[in-house]
């Protein structure tokens, strides 16, 4: 069950100073170490690869540094560079998350049950931001659909409900006007459910930095990056679609469904091209965006039918 990670993979101890790596090595062992096998410990450290079609990509994993200083993360800035250097102040213990509404089996999850529910699998995504920015990243986590089946949604549930930390005291921008806090995203049951959908608690084989959305996120990868909401602390089943932070600021901009989308252009910028991060040297030509962030043959069946200029 357990796959060898590829060995010409870069590692973050080849790009981040020795001491500060083993820190988060021991935090990551004992993460994944508990939903693994004791003798499996060692490799758990990453997760075990997924076998689950396009949870990898061939194409090489941005630099961790790039990775964790250029974020989007408004609690601690507007600015790429503000989450790095604020989220220092985030408290990920003790964490819980509460998972709520049409569901039989409500429950509030402590963040350390939460890592123990699935296996831990590592999934090599590209994150693409609507600001026409993308990255390649391996996330550490397991499929949302392993919790949503543990509360069992009633039938009535169409549509889960992201709710992420609005807390003052730790988070300098909560309470300044450019959303309404808290920031609170959402998915339709049946995306929710997708395999490809990540509820990720670390990347590059190590708990996610703070910048990154800790202790807990969700990963979307077919989806804009603010689809992918940080610092979850309540997960609730509703039957109408839920307002989102963005779609709440900007709704012509900013749709429910926000799904990478090259012919459907943002009303300020084309969404046909990205610049991969790290790639911005002088010559460094953009690529393509693809439908669905590459992820088409995956998840396009989920909107068949629908009109994706009208749901963008
Ligand atoms: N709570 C919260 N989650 C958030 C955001 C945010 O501002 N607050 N920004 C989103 C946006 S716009 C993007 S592109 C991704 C960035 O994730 P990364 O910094 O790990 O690359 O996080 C998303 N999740
Ligand atoms: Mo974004």
């Amino acid at each position: 069950m357990l796959i060898r990670i590829d060995a010409n993979e870069p590692r973050a101890s080849e790009i981040t100073p020795r001491a500060v790596h083993e820190n988060r090595r021991l935090l990551l062992g004992a993460l994944a170490g508990a939903a693994l096998p004791a003798w499996a410990a060692p490799q758990a450290l990453t997760g075990t690869r997924s076998a689950v079609p396009g949870a990898v990509t061939m194409e090489k994993p941005t630099a961790y540094k790039d990775a964790t200083t250029y974020n989007n993360f408004y609690e601690f800035g507007t600015d790429k560079a503000d989450p790095a250097r604020n989220a220092h102040t985030l408290k990920t213990r003790p964490w819980t998350v509460e998972v709520e509404g049409l569901v039989n089996k409500p429950r509030r999850f402590d963040i350390e049950e939460l890592l123990k529910l699935a296996p831990m699998e590592e999934r090599i995504y590209r994150l693409r931001c609507v600001e026409g920015w993308s990255m390649v990243i391996p996330w550490v986590g397991y499929p949302l659909a392993q919790l949503i089946q543990r509360v069992q949604p009633q039938g009535s549930a169409k549509y889960v409900e992201f709710v992420t930390l609005a807390d003052k005291a730790t988070m300098p921008y909560v309470g300044s006007r450019v959303l309404d806090w808290p920031y609170t995203e959402g998915l339709r049951m049946d995306e929710a459910l997708h395999p490809l959908t990540l509820l990720t608690f670390g990347m590059y084989g190590e708990v996610l930095p703070n910048q990154n959305g800790a202790p807990v996120r969700i990963v979307v990868p077919w989806k804009y990056g603010f689809k992918s909401a940080k610092s979850i602390v309540k997960i609730r089943f509703v039957e109408h679609e839920p307002p989102t932070a963005w779609n709440g600021a900007a709704p012509q901009e900013y749709g429910f469904y926000s799904n990478v989308n090259p012919a459907v252009d943002h009303p300020r910028w084309s969404q046909a091209t990205e610049r991969r991060i790290g790639e911005d040297g002088l010559f460094a030509k953009k690529r393509k965006t693809l439908p669905f962030n590459g992820y088409e043959a995956q998840v396009g069946q989920l909107y068949a039918g629908m009109d994706l200029k009208k749901f963008y």
